[in-house]
């Protein structure tokens, strides 16, 4: 459900229109592991052209998003606008944005936050009520992207660019079939910058969207080094797969492996398994996530996780902790989100 927030104050027509005049104080704080974060990111670029050193990448761990805040620090500015997209939020950042916000608030800054990952009651309380602008919540119709072009863009510039770039984000988030050959490369290249932590490769991604240069030479290459990599990594998940049977009805499986784009490696866990849910355990970006097929919500198991997410596809971090060098260390984590499984799907 689309969930809007708004001070009683807030005009979104001037903020667009003060955008506009300061696009140097304009921050995108954006998903860096998929092309509807990447998307948003290009909308806001190619309409404001902001500066890259405005763009910034977040994830779900309280490292990235501190960095993030120190990198507004460093900008030294005043009466930003900082706009996020296609993050959601889970409990345990609560504090880490918390600052972030006063601090901005302080700057006499204004905050719009455009989401569409599901919101538990304390995140709404906490973060997104006290935003200028926000609209969070799951979102089973308009994704990251189509959000910021339906609150930023529509109705104010020429929309044919962002209409195309939220219309190829709805197909990659909500993996829908017939995906056109460069987007597929795109998702390619936006695993393959995240496993090697390159935020300057994903900038340039940004770029190459905004200008709508989807073939890039570039983009083609790197994809082709993720292809690489990719074929050693799924033989090494097709012999880390465990299955489990939660109940009368349903199964899960649980995969671990490397680099690769976690629908996919889901897909090839559950192609195995027959699995209800699949869940891969990436174990470099120390990521769990979550593939459902339309029975159990996998919102469910991964909050029980400390993540969240859509019924259809959810994520949750992989404690730090949790050594997975083995098969056995694998097994073990495995039976744990078993033994979740079935609390949550009784
Ligand atoms: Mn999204």
């Amino acid at each position: 459900m689309e969930l809007k927030f708004s001070k009683d104050n807030f005009d979104i027509e001037a903020t667009v229109k003060e955008m506009l005049s300061k696009t140097n104080n304009i921050i995108n704080i954006t998903h860096k592991e998929d092309f509807d974060g990447i998307g948003s990111a290009a909308i806001i670029k190619h309409y404001f052209d902001i500066p890259d050193s405005n763009i910034m990448f977040g994830d779900y761990k309280n490292s990235t998003i501190n960095a993030i805040f120190e990198k507004i620090k460093k900008l030294n500015l005043d009466k930003m606008t900082v706009v996020l997209t296609d993050l959601g939020l889970d409990e345990p950042l609560i504090p880490a944005y918390q600052s972030m916000i006063s601090y901005l608030k302080d700057r006499n800054s204004t905050i719009i936050w455009l989401d569409h990952h599901n919101w538990g009651n304390e995140t709404i309380n906490k973060v997104a009520k006290i935003c200028d602008f926000a609209v969070v919540g799951d979102n089973d119709q308009l994704c990251g992207a189509e959000l910021t072009f339906k609150y930023l863009i529509e109705g104010r510039f020429d929309e044919d660019f962002g209409k195309k770039i939220a219309a190829f984000a709805h197909k990659t988030d909500f993996n829908l079939p017939n995906q056109e050959s460069f987007l597929v490369d795109i998702t390619k290249y936006i695993t393959y910058s995240n496993y090697h932590s390159s935020n300057d490769s994903l900038i340039e991604l940004v770029n190459f969207v905004s200008k709508s240069d989807f073939s890039n030479e570039k983009i083609k290459e790197i994809a082709e080094f993720y292809n690489k990599e990719e074929s050693e990594n799924i033989k090494e998940l097709k012999s880390s797969i465990f299955d489990y049977r939660i109940n009368e009805s349903y199964k899960i499986a649980i995969g671990f492996g490397g680099n690769i784009n976690s629908t996919r490696a889901c897909s090839i866990i559950s192609d195995l398994t027959n699995s209800d849910i699949s869940i891969f355990v990436n174990i470099p970006l120390e990521k769990i996530s979550l593939r459902g097929k339309g029975k159990l919500d996998c919102i469910k198991l991964a909050n029980k996780m400390g993540g969240n997410g859509h019924f259809n596809a959810a994520g949750a971090p992989l404690t730090k902790d949790i050594k997975l060098s083995s098969k056995d260390e694998m097994k073990k984590q495995a039976d744990k989100i078993a033994e979740m499984a079935k609390e949550v799907y009784p």
